[in-house]
């Protein structure tokens, strides 16, 4: 009937389906619903988890497993009546359960590794631990050897007590008398009470064993009878603490041993002792004399009980050969106390004599013996041992074994560390040329790395790898006995060591001597993260190997058993704290194959611990996730690892991500200790990397060394500030240790205040070493609430180890830590990173680490994905804008231009342009407003790491202010040259129409005329007639000329103003000469102003001559820009208007701001000016006079002679005019406004079309398709153009670009709409104009005009001819003009077809090539040392930067004495020592490390990938000769390593570069379908 009982039990518990199965360590460590839920227990299959939640956290209150809705249910209202059946009902129900049972089943339903991890947190809580433990469905017990196996304990006996040493031992290997409780029959004495009370001093009790008096202890066990459980006492060293003062196991079997033979014989063959306790005993009892005993037999009776029969018992004593000693009753006149003496007393005999002493290790062959199974015995287990001591065997001198056998991760890897870092940090590189000394460290690096592949793998190696390459169970026996073989090997040499490093630590005097033990605590310890370490370094040395070298394929799986591990719970070290340094490539690799692995369950948080060495860091991750960081007192932890925990299901959601990562680090130093061996630089690079990879960090301070404690802070409030700069936003959560208060967070405001006002100060000193200033306070640099921000924990131990359990108080205040964190880390303020997300801020963090100037050197291709994708989201943004302005503004302008030819609501053109600004300046508003609330929106996004660009979003608001800035001025210009043009035009208008007005009437007076002649009039008579008629009317009139203003003195005026602010000598050199006489040559820079200016001549900056030259240049290219905007102006055949020059002389300022190489001397700009000037002024002056000249009323009506005397004779024959008239209306006025109208709207179109193309949408794809494009023609002339002539080369490449992307029938396809589009309004407008009924010609073609108004302009000046018609029927005329409209569209529209793009886009009003130059070129900055362009998409940023640095010499440096063209690229002298002079220093030396005060809007990134400037080197190296004769220099010396890099690589990087977002972009326009093949 057991059976049943098992499985009744294990159904009650919801374990059924685990009997089998067996719970695995990754199920219980995941975090679930229940892991933050406070619900107590519901039902009994509550139980077991609630059991283990809290074993896992180390809970001594783990075994109170109670339903507490059964007593909360009975619970009476108060005052309820007196019931006695009620009391006496609410006792015990059989309903509960007993915690024996609960704790038998769970170990039944576990498989080995949750037995180990059940029986460690056990051990800490001090339980008893299961030593036999029965099956009673088989009826089979066993010995759990390898459940105990992890139990590590530390104790002082007697024999140390003076020497203060102290004994570390594995529990199962030692050697240690045991004491054995058993029962016979019934008995009324609760044993397990009795032997915890043996067991606890004086001060106090712990319940070791479950006993009856416990909650639940009462309760019949079900499946626990037979259940041999054992504990251990052990002393700490202090006479008047120590119960006993050796080390003593105690086991207690439960149930009547008369039950449980085999058991109670295993305990008879282990024991130094069996103490069998009765109330009765029969004197044949065979149980007792049959035993073949090796422990002595105590007999322990009650004789309160008043069952025993004395005479039986002194029998029995005979029969057995008993000693007085052997025989303990409990006697009347005795109490608990007396009776616990008398035990005691015979214990500790038994103890300090017995020679029975046993591991438990060597009980496993008794319990072969007695066919008790073994845990062990398993075949995994046991090939697993095998190996694992097939390669601890061989280990008899830990450092010695470490050379031979892990060869790689010692000196070399320590050496190729230091090259590395060096490499970065160029520390030495003294006077030596930077790329040389660079290309040499290279060198050294692979040669290191060659010297590793060359030698074989070793043994050991060899062997662990091919272990760990064995299926998943087998492989964790394996590891957890390399574990525990490598922990008995080294425990010994450590635990002493680390003590003395402990004590030494405290009081750090003796310098050498500490650093010395360091030292050999690190040699000395052997752990398998050494033999990982080592994996990864082979792995690190193969990848250096060509791609198709046998060893580096055999070698390519390590990373996927390294990330399976990962997966299984190992912690994995990530930093290596003896080399300090992480093997990038191997971490990369291995969470690439994870993220393989679980993809796309990749989403990642991360929970780190920072702070000082030994404060319970390690303790407390453990106590919080039930993993096991290696924990031990004096320094332990090195560098830093990494676990994964799995979150389950139903927590996916609230916790946004798949895994927890948990990062436990190494103790930070104090600042003493650092000094020792300047582990300052180490722990600084710790602690950045960890709080930079962190999505929570835990400083962790223990209270007694809140001193030491402050020192460290600095380190970590570096760390944060530095996070806040680069854009991640880390929390944190301070973890105030070993407070033991309750009232501690009342008592700790005044601490917590004292820690904020510490922490502002350290925040001030900090932003001071990193140059940001402008962080004030802690909460300037990250969120910090002082009173959420803060946990007290209370002291671990409750009491005084080794006997103490943890303090429940502190298991409960790590559950709050731990509920408080999984809460932070809900609140979505960002989303999760994925794993591959993770590796790449690993791979940034620790490479910008590597670089000295942390802050500068961070460069993260997520933040510049990120960045990226808001400068597109932005481009995009900013295009509607501007078009939709484009649209309004053109608009506006059409009514302006229609004023006074159009009825307007408004009589005067000021008043319109006024009513115009207005809604411009609203239109502009709410243009912005959007914007700006876009760019808001965008930054409310939780996903795409909107937070890492947050430092730029002041940027991109500015932009959005700036640019409506710009459109507005731009578009008030624009209206009010228009107003000022029509004004002009209305005189001429009036006057032409008086002319239109007065001829007609000589003309109908004419045809009367004619008419009265009664002569048949030939045409050859009209045409005289006409004649005579016109130059009489010519002759009579007089025809005012229109006036010419004189536009040389208008440009000189405003020349004087934009002059007027450089001062008096820029006023007296503009006086100098006059105006008309300059730029009449080619402008030629005398350099009068230069020369004294310059003193001397330094080495690496552009001599005097090459200062000429270039200013020389940077004019010319001011003039060939301002004059292609001339021509363009000019090219528009308008009127001269003030704007003109104020533009032209507002382009010359922009471009002398930019040019920063080169100081600006006040002649210089001067002349320049005034060479602009002149020429634009003629220009000007001329286009006014042809102007005034075509617009001239007499010129216009003469230009219509022959019309009007069309109209005369057609008239005067009254012949039908209408489609002729219709015509010509159609093509004198439709015409010439739709051509217009398309050309003003196709400029947008196109530039739309292109914007959705990679290589317009943004700044940076641009340049990299640029440079692209360049590596593709790979020709000096094209790179030396670009090089010199960026602006125009660029401005060449798009236009061409453009060329190449539009084709013939796209164009006119968006010419094709607008044309549809304007016919459309024609066609309603002739519909409406013709509903009105009456009026003649005139009034419909004013009324079409009218309804046209806003969308064409129909000048009126064509018009005229019409105004003398008289006899048109409308209604014909419309109908005739709907027919010529038609015709006239298809005309169009074949010669759009016919028209070449090109000129189209010369033609267009907004040219899409200038609007995608000022959206592309970006500020126009360089480098302000090897003139690379700035690449920043904001067009209002306060930083300027760029990836492609180039070598100097590309820039003309060379070097003085030689004449070599320099190899120096930005990225390395700005962390080198090197000094640069040029105009900016005053030509004085300046430290490059300090190129920010002299430019202070450049931001020069340290070259993180050592790569980027890759392709500038390739083009040094490839046209060194070819630059060095254009330059008139020497080649460069190029260094060897630029030379192996090649065409290929550099294109493949750009096109990835450009190619991952290529094809995003492809998905994106799908639905948007393009024709085109990009
Ligand atoms: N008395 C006391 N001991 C503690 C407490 N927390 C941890 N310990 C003990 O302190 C020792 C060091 O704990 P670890 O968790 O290894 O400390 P750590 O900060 O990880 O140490 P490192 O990694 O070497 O810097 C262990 O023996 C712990 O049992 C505590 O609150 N009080
Ligand atoms: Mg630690
Ligand atoms: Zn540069
Ligand atoms: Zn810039």
């Amino acid at each position: 009937m057991r059976e049943t009982h098992l499985e009744r039990l294990l159904k009650d518990l919801g374990l059924e389906h685990l009997y089998q199965e067996k719970l695995t360590l990754s199920k219980i460590l995941q975090i679930d619903e229940k892991t933050i839920s406070d619900e107590p227990p519901q039902c009994n299959s509550d139980l077991p988890w609630y059991f283990l939640k809290k074993l896992m956290m180390v809970n001594v209150t783990a075994r109170n497993v109670q339903l507490t809705s059964a007593c909360e249910s009975v619970s009476d209202p108060e005052g309820a009546e007196f019931d006695l059946d009620k009391l006496l009902g609410s006792l015990p129900s059989d309903n509960k359960l007993n915690p024996l049972d609960v704790i038998t089943a769970l170990f039944l339903c576990s498989d080995g590794f949750v037995q180990q991890e059940l029986a460690l947190k056990m051990s800490m809580c001090q339980f008893a631990v299961p030593l036999l433990l029965p099956n009673c469905g088989t009826n089979q017990c066993t010995l759990m050897l390898w459940a105990m196996r992890d139990i590590v304990k530390k104790y002082r006996p007697s024999s140390l007590a003076e020497s203060k040493g102290f004994i570390e031992d594995r529990l199962v290997v030692s050697e240690l008398p045991m004491i054995s409780v058993v029962r016979l029959g019934e008995c009324s004495l609760s044993k397990s009470e009795i032997l915890n009370k043996l067991l606890s001093n004086s001060q106090q009790y712990h319940d070791t064993f479950v006993h009856r008096n416990m909650e639940g202890g009462d309760c019949a066990r079900q499946i626990s009878n037979g259940l041999t459980e054992i504990s251990w006492y052990l002393p700490c060293g202090n006479k008047n603490m120590d119960v006993f003062s050796e080390p003593v196991a105690v086991a207690n079997l439960r149930g009547d041993i008369a039950s449980f033979e085999t058991q109670f014989s295993f305990l008879c063959q282990t024991s130094a002792a069996v103490f069998v306790f009765f109330d009765d005993l029969d004197s044949e009892c065979e149980l007792l004399t049959n035993q073949h005993h090796k422990a002595q037999i105590f007999l322990v009776g009650n004789h309160q009980s008043g069952r025993l029969s004395l005479d039986a018992l002194s029998r029995l004593a005979k029969k057995m050969n008993l000693s007085n000693s052997q025989i303990i009753l409990r006697t009347k006149q005795m109490n608990d106390a007396d009776f616990i003496k008398s035990l005691h007393k015979a214990v500790n005999n038994v103890i300090e004599n017995s020679k029975m002493k046993m591991k438990i290790e060597q009980m496993a062959d008794i319990a072969h013996e007695l066919e008790i199974l073994v845990d062990e015995d398993c075949e995994k287990c046991r090939t697993a041992k095998k190996n694992a001591d097939a390669i601890t065997a061989k280990i008899k001198d830990i450092p010695k074994y470490k050379e031979t056998q892990l060869p790689l991760q010692g000196e070399t890897w320590k050496e190729l560390t230091r090259l590395e870092k060096e490499e970065f940090r160029l520390r030495k590189v003294g006077s030596q040329n930077i790329e040389m000394y660079k290309s040499d460290l290279q060198k050294k690096k692979a040669k290191l790395r060659n010297k590793q592949n060359s030698s074989e793998m070793s043994d050991a190696m060899t062997c662990f790898i091919s272990a760990i390459s064995t299926p998943s169970t087998e492989r964790c026996y394996f590891l957890k006995w390399m574990r525990l073989n490598l922990d008995n090997l080294s425990r010994q040499m450590l635990s002493g060591l680390r003590e003395v490093y402990k004590t030494k630590s405290k009081s750090p005097e003796n310098k050498e001597e500490i650093k010395e033990i360091d030292q050999q605590l690190s040699n000395s310890s052997l752990g398998i993260e050494h033999f990982f370490r080592e994996m990864g370094q082979i792995y690190e040395a193969s990848v250096s190997l060509p791609e198709t070298n046998r060893s580096r394929k055999q070698l390519k799986h390590l990373p996927k058993l390294c990330a399976e591990l990962l997966l299984d719970g190992l912690p994995v070290e990530l930093v290596d704290g003896d080399a300090s340094n992480i093997p990038l490539r191997w971490v990369t690799d291995v969470l690439s194959q994870l993220n393989k692995l679980v993809s796309p369950q990749n989403k990642i948080l991360v929970v780190t611990v920072l702070g000082v060495q030994s404060t319970g860091k390690s303790t407390l991750l453990n106590t919080m996730f039930g993993v096991q960081f290696a924990v031990s007192s004096g320094r332990c932890t090195r560098g830093a690892f990494m676990l994964l925990i799995k979150v389950n299901e139903d927590m996916k959601k609230e916790l946004g991500c798949d895994f927890l990562m948990i990062i436990d680090t190494e103790g930070l130093k104090s600042p003493e200790l650092s000094k020792l061996d300047n582990s300052y630089e180490h722990d600084n690079e710790l602690a950045t990397l960890v709080v930079g990879l962190s999505d929570i960090t835990i400083i962790n301070i223990a209270m007694e060394n809140s001193t030491e404690m402050k020192d460290i802070l600095q380190i970590v409030v570096h760390a944060f500030l530095r996070m806040k700069e680069v854009g991640k936003k880390p929390k944190c959560q301070f973890v105030h240790q070993n407070v033991a208060d309750v009232s501690a967070p009342e008592k700790n405001i005044r601490e917590r205040e004292l820690l904020l006002e510490q922490l502002n100060e350290m925040t001030q000193a900090a932003a001071k070493m990193e140059k940001k200033e402008e962080y004030k306070n802690f909460t300037d640099v990250m969120e910090y609430n002082p009173d959420t921000g803060n946990m007290y924990i209370p002291g671990l131990w409750n009491g005084s180890p080794p006997m103490a359990p943890v303090n429940a108080g502190y298991s409960e205040a790590v559950y709050e830590l731990k509920k408080n964190i999984l809460q932070v880390l809900g609140n979505h303020e960002t989303s999760a990173n994925n794993i591959p997300e993770f590796t790449e801020w690993i791979t940034s963090l620790w490479t910008a680490v590597k670089h000295e100037n942390f802050i500068f050197s961070f460069r993260n291709s997520l933040v510049a994905d990120a960045y990226m994708k808001l400068c597109t989201e932005y481009n995009k943004w900013e295009w509607a804008f501007k078009k939709e302005m484009y649209s309004w503004t053109n608009t506006a302008e059409t009514k302006i231009s229609n004023f006074g030819n159009v009825q307007s609501e408004v009589s005067d053109i000021g008043q319109l342009l006024r009513k115009l600004k207005t809604e411009a300046s609203s239109e502009l508003f709410k243009r912005e407003t959007k914007l700006l609330e876009n760019l808001e929106e965008y930054f409310k996004k939780t996903e795409g790491h909107v937070y890492l660009v947050e430092p730029y979003r002041e940027d991109f608001a500015n932009s959005a202010k700036s640019l409506r800035r710009e459109v507005e001025s731009s578009v008030y210009n624009q209206l009010t040259a228009a107003t000022d043009v029509r004004r002009g035009m209305n005189e001429v208008d009036k006057i032409k129409m008086n002319h239109t007005k007065e001829l007609g009437d000589r003309v109908h007076a004419l045809i009367e005329e004619c008419r009265k002649k009664k002569v048949d009039m030939t045409d050859k008579k009209l045409d005289e007639e006409f004649n005579t008629m016109w130059d009489k009317m010519v002759n009579e009139r007089t025809f005012p000329k229109q006036e010419t203003i004189d536009v040389m003195r208008s440009v000189f005026h405003h020349l004087m103003e934009n002059l007027r602010q450089k001062g008096s000598h820029a006023m007296e050199l503009l006086n100098q000469k006059r105006l008309q006489d300059c730029g009449k040559i080619p402008f030629k820079y005398s350099a009068k102003g230069f020369l004294n200016q310059t003193k001397h001549r330094v080495l690496n900056f552009l001599s005097f001559e090459d200062q000429v030259k270039a200013l020389q240049k940077l004019a010319d290219c001011i003039i060939t820009d301002c004059s292609q905007s001339v021509k363009e102006k000019v090219k528009t055949k308008n009127n001269y208007h003030d704007n003109f020059i104020q533009e032209i002389l507002h382009m010359i300022n922009l471009k002398l701001e930019n040019s920063q190489d080169v100081k600006i001397p006040t002649d210089f700009e001067v002349s320049l000016k005034q060479h602009i000037c002149a020429d634009a002024a003629r220009e000007f002056q001329r286009m006014h006079e042809d102007f005034i000249q075509v617009n001239d009323p007499y010129r216009c009506l003469c230009q219509n002679k022959e019309k009007f005397r069309a109209n005369f004779k057609d008239e005067f024959h009254e012949r039908d005019q209408c489609q002729k008239k219709a015509k010509e209306f159609t093509d004198d006025c439709l015409k010439p406004a739709v051509v217009k109208f398309v050309s003003k709207s196709l400029g947008p179109d196109i530039i739309d079309d292109m914007t959705r193309r990679i290589k317009f949408s943004t700044r940076v794809f641009f340049e990299y398709s640029v440079l692209l494009d360049l590596i593709r023609k790979d020709n000096f002339e094209v790179y030396l153009s670009y090089i010199n002539s960026y602006e125009q080369y660029v401005k060449k490449w798009i236009f061409d670009e453009m060329l190449e992307l539009l084709t013939n029938e796209s164009v006119s396809e968006f010419e094709d709409k607008h044309l549809r589009s304007s016919i459309k309004s024609i066609n309603d407008a002739v519909n409406k104009a013709q509903a009105k009924e009456g009026g003649n010609l005139q009034k419909l073609i004013q009324d079409i005009r009218q309804e046209l108004g806003e969308s064409l302009v129909i000048s009126g000046d064509s018009l005229s001819p019409f105004m003398i018609l008289n006899n048109v029927d409308p209604k014909q005329f419309a109908q005739w003009l709907t027919e010529c409209v038609k015709d006239m569209a298809k005309n169009l529209r074949k010669k759009f077809k016919a028209t070449e793009v090109i000129t189209k886009l010369t033609s267009v009003d907004v040219k899409p090539h200038i609007e995608l130059y000022k959206k592309l070129v970006g500020c126009g900055k360089q480098c302000p040392f090897c003139k690379a362009p700035c690449e920043a998409g904001a067009a209002e940023h306060k930083q300027h930067f760029t990836s492609f640095h180039r070598p100097d010499g590309l820039g003309r440096y060379r070097w003085d004495g030689n004449k070599k063209l320099a190899t120096d690229i930005c990225t390395s002298s700005v962390i080198s020592d090197i000094r640069f002079c040029c105009a900016a220093t005053n030509n004085e030396p300046h430290p490059y490390k300090e190129y920010r005060q002299i430019f202070p809007d450049w931001l020069i990134a340290p070259d993180t990938s050592l790569k980027a400037s890759d392709y500038w080197k390739y083009v040094l190296t490839k046209f060194n000769n070819e630059f060095a004769e254009e330059y008139e220099a020497e080649p460069a010396e190029i260094p060897d390593t630029w030379k192996k890099i090649t065409k290929q690589q550099i294109e493949e990087s750009l096109k990835k570069l450009l190619g991952e977002e290529e094809n995003s972009e492809i998905k994106k326009q799908t639905n948007k379908q393009t024709k085109k093949p990009w």
